[in-house]
């Protein structure tokens, strides 16, 4: 879903959102590259500090899965993308629209112990009730002994902790999870973004034969937020795309010596992302992602960043992919 579409989602599920997403479009360029005109810039996050609110649902899907989502009868596997600057707070009016107690915990953003999302600490959600969680962020700076503080800023996810059992195995395992990403002023904004979610030994809870496809046309910055979930250990992998193995994914400059990589080993509740320019050096074309682990992607647990030319063409590619039955029944 691109950010445009997102933002409107959003903004239909929350009144409050006005102040929120939108405001996070761009309002400052960058002028780090003295070649690059102010026009060409890509767009920035702007300062934090902002108190937003947002409505959630958990409900079950007609397949017998479960999912957070902004609209009762549209949540989604992953949940809806979550995205703040640093310094922003977030109020979650969450509704448990299930038949089971449910909760919402979050990695990476500050809450205290109420907001947790556990029951050990009686921050879940039984069957119809409601509850505010509420999520602080921060921006990095000096202890007053001299040591640095890490700010927020980070790819994070958010998951359920109690449905099957008290670390909410079950429901992580129907799909109750989705991403979070806190960014810092400045930060490099995104043209698209894709959630990918290796859950066990799924993409997104799919079927093995029907992995989700990414679409992108050249040029795109393309934002990834990748989750691992389950019982398994996998390596990330992106055919004929790299990034930098940092907070970002990008460089900062010549001088950064952050490495660059195109696989990453990932193991459960571990979340990272990056930005990549779709077809960078390397064109248009159906470009795989897949877990490396061998077994794990002969078992499919791989799918396809589809980057079309301007005219929305991809060379050699005919869309047969199992992810689109509509096509695979004109066989
Ligand atoms: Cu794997």
């Amino acid at each position: 879903m691109d950010r445009r579409s997102f933002n409107r989602r959003l903004l239909a599920g929350s009144a409050v959102a006005a102040t929120g997403l939108t405001s996070l479009s761009p309002t400052s360029a960058s002028s780090a590259n003295s070649a690059t005109s102010a026009a060409d810039a890509p767009k920035t996050a702007p300062a934090g500090g902002r108190i937003r609110h947002l409505r959630l649902y958990a409900e079950r899907l007609p397949d017998g899965q479960m999912g957070y989502g902004l609209e009762k009868g549209k949540a989604s596997v992953p949940g809806p993308l979550i995205e703040l600057v640093e310094g922003d707070t977030l109020h979650i009016e969450f509704e448990n629209a299930m038949d089971v107690p449910v909760s919402l915990h979050a990695h990476g953003v500050d809450y205290d112990i109420a907001n947790d999302g556990t029951k050990l600490s009686k921050s879940h959600v039984e069957p119809g009730a409601t509850r505010t969680y509420t999520w602080r962020t921060h921006t990095p700076g000096k202890r007053a002994d001299g040591t640095w503080r890490a700010g927020s800023a980070g790819y994070w996810h958010y998951h359920d902790h109690v449905v099957g059992t008290d670390h909410g195995t079950g429901g992580i395992r129907k799909g109750l999870y989705g991403p979070v990403v806190v960014r810092r002023r400045g930060d490099i904004l995104p043209d698209k973004q894709f959630t990918i979610v290796f859950n066990d030994m799924t993409i997104n809870n799919k079927p093995a034969n029907a992995s989700p496809d990414f679409r992108a046309t050249v040029g795109d910055r393309v934002e990834i937020i990748m989750i691992t979930h389950g019982e398994y250990y996998h390596t990330f992998h992106m055919h004929g795309h790299r990034w930098a193995d940092n907070r970002t994914g990008l460089l900062d400059g010549p001088a950064d010596v952050s490495r660059v990589i195109d696989n990453k080993i990932t193991g459960p509740a571990d979340s990272f992302g990056f930005q990549i320019i779709a077809g960078e050096h390397v064109g248009a074309g159906a470009w795989m992602y897949h877990c490396h682990v061998q077994s794990h992607s002969d078992m499919g647990m791989a799918g396809l960043f589809l980057v079309a030319k301007p005219d929305g063409t991809i060379p050699g590619y005919e869309p047969h992919h199992p992810d689109h039955p509509a096509a695979a029944h004109d066989h």
